[in-house]
């Protein structure tokens, strides 16, 4: 298979980085975009690699830096089912990237670690010498930022090398490829792997949800939404759902015939003038980080409240906020916390609703980044299991793959809802008894009466088309979107009530440069040091003696930038500055 003639002269490995290491990190490769063509042809290789482990099954490649400077690019591999790559292929992605000898490398990985993978495909090979010859397949996108193209070619020069074959989708959502790659390798039952296939599911499942809903004067959900696309292929696709949700005839939805409000999308910071670059002084990073909102916000001018949203550079994360003119513009942001405690809320009622309560559990996953409010809020007021994790989102990915149904959500907003096969089949089984019972009712009489009317059959059938509207491969901003305004739109709330949940504890994140992040070492889902030996009493201790009720602080060295993490919260914004800069302190 590895033939050395067909490594690639032109992709070398520019001398510079010779004795220097770079990994596949929570981000895979992420850099500056001039710096990666030679990492890319690598990736071309391990890609085909990965394919040929997972019996030619597809095996996704998406070209984008997400919330970094439109300068960077960078690369991740996506596994057959649409998640992360496997981490016990991110040393092998390490090492094919930093040899000194690509070949020598890539043949000892043939020969040890992928032996079997090798040997198995190669038999295969020749069994099938007379039918169809089994290829690497590799499916690859890329975001809008001007390396992406370049970067491409040397992704596909390098798969080419070892015979794979390419389908490439151009220009997309990071959570649109995951989903491709789902969609290929599960002959489509997760649904049609393109574009159209894509946005037809989910506008569908949301129009059955949408159609349902009693739309009353008094309501407060407000219809009109802001979207801040960060300047990025967000900005594209979210345009493109927001036509199709429009040109939706009424007639076509089981509705009374009542007028209906449509969810009205605007978008802004769509990367269309000039001046726009991608993710800068826009997009849901710049947001969450410095608290305000982004540059180019269409204001109301008549003091009616505005509902805003950020996607960041991929659209794999959103976050919520409003200004409240009422007391001088103060900017509310409502992040991944205030999300998922509004999914796994709403999904708790539809699952007592439904009578499924004692069958199909719940849990939400959080990181130590979580608001205190947040994990209060859910432990003992909605009494659901919340479970804390490691930062990344692989790790929050794998906790909530072991309950029936797993909400994630980073603080940052990236995150997503995951149904285990058990929880799909019993909703998908009660679903289809039910429709099974209504066959011989007439269409209007099912939706407005038999259905809307009756709590189990009702909870059942939003169940059921909500699950539809998620994208379960990996956090999506746009799915996401549509979640959170048809549970809005369900219980008549508006941004404001939304955020009257429950009210975050002021916090602060902050860094520190110090000469090696590593020597810091944490346990307890990065809640706690272990080392230095000293460091965590410290910081119990400034804890203890400030003088807030509820204060917490934690230290965690960053997995993308050479930094240690400091956050800290507090009764007021003053204590927990304060208490962030004290723990600042100690780390220098
Ligand atoms: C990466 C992670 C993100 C995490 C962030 C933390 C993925 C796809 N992305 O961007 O989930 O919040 O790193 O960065 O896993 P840090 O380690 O520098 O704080
Ligand atoms: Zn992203």
């Amino acid at each position: 298979l590895v033939n050395s003639k067909r490594i690639s002269e032109q992709y070398q490995k520019p001398t510079e980085f010779m004795d220097k290491t770079i990994s596949y990190g929570t981000a895979g490769f992420r850099t500056k975009a001039d710096e990666l063509d030679w990492v890319m042809y690598r990736m071309g290789l391990l890609a085909c690699l990965r394919s040929i482990s997972q019996k030619c099954q597809y095996i996704g490649c998406m070209i984008t830096a997400s919330h970094n400077p439109e300068e960077d690019n960078g690369c991740k591999l996506v596994d057959p089912m649409g998640d992360m790559l496997h981490e016990s292929w991110e040393s092998y992605a390490t090492r094919l990237v930093n040899s000194n000898n690509l070949q020598d490398t890539l043949k000892s990985l043939c020969e040890n670690e992928l032996k079997e993978f090798i040997e198995e495909f190669e038999n295969d090979q020749k069994a099938n010498r007379l039918g169809r010859v089994q290829r690497p397949n590799i499916v690859a996108a890329y975001d809008t930022r001007p390396s992406s193209e370049a970067l491409f070619k040397a992704f596909k020069t390098g798969l080419e090398a070892l015979d794979g074959v390419l389908v490439n989708y151009g220009l997309m959502t990071t959570p649109q490829l995951h989903y491709m790659v789902r969609c290929l390798n599960t002959n489509s039952s997760y649904g049609e792997p393109n574009e159209d296939g894509y946005f037809d599911k989910l506008t569908c499942a949301f129009f059955k949800i949408w159609s349902m809903i009693e739309f009353n004067n008094n309501g407060k959900y407000e219809s009109d939404l802001y979207v801040d696309g960060s300047n990025g292929i967000g900005a594209d696709k979210i345009k493109k759902l927001s036509r199709l949700i429009s040109s939706v005839s009424f007639n076509d939805k089981p509705s009374n015939g009542s007028s209906q409000p449509v969810l009205n999308i605007h978008v802004f910071n769509d990367g269309k003038q000039p001046s726009d670059k991608l993710n800068h002084l826009c997009g849901a990073d710049f947001v969450k980080v410095q608290q305000k909102p982004p540059n180019n916000l269409p204001e109301s001018s008549d003091g009616k409240l505005r509902k805003y949203c950020s996607f960041d550079g991929d659209a794999d994360r959103i976050v919520y906020y409003y200004l409240d003119k009422s007391e001088k513009n103060q900017f509310y942001l409502l992040d991944g916390d205030k999300i998922s405690t509004l999914v796994a809320t709403h999904f708790r009622e539809l699952l007592e609703g439904a009578q499924l309560n004692d069958k199909i559990n719940l849990c939400i996953v959080q990181t130590a980044y979580a608001n205190g409010s947040s994990t209060n809020f859910i432990e003992n007021i909605m009494k659901i299991k919340a479970s804390c994790v490691p930062t990344g989102v692989k790790h929050l990915h794998h906790e909530a793959q072991k309950f029936d149904i797993g909400v994630y959500f980073e603080a940052n907003g990236h995150g997503t809802i995951l149904l285990s096969q058990k929880a799909e089949s019993i909703i998908e089984e009660r679903y289809a008894d039910l429709m099974k019972k209504s066959e011989e009712l007439d269409e209007s009489v099912l939706f407005n009466d038999w259905i809307k009317n009756d709590r189990v059959r009702y909870s059942l059938y939003v169940l059921k088309h909500l699950k539809d509207c998620i994208n379960q491969t990996v956090g999506d901003a746009i799915t996401d979107l549509l979640v959170v305004e048809l549970i809005m739109a369900m219980k008549h709330m508006s941004i404001a009530d939304w955020n009257q949940m429950y009210t975050d504890l002021p916090s602060r994140q902050l860094k520190v440069k110090i000469k090696d992040r590593n020597v810091i070492r944490t346990y307890d889902a990065e809640r706690r040091v272990s080392q230095p030996a000293e460091l965590q009493d410290k910081i119990d201790n400034l804890v203890k003696s400030s003088e807030a009720k509820m204060a917490r602080s934690f230290v965690r060295p960053s997995g993308t930038e050479d930094v240690v993490r400091v956050y800290a919260e507090a009764d007021t914004q003053e204590l927990t500055d304060k208490l962030a800069k004290q723990v600042c302190q100690l780390v220098y």
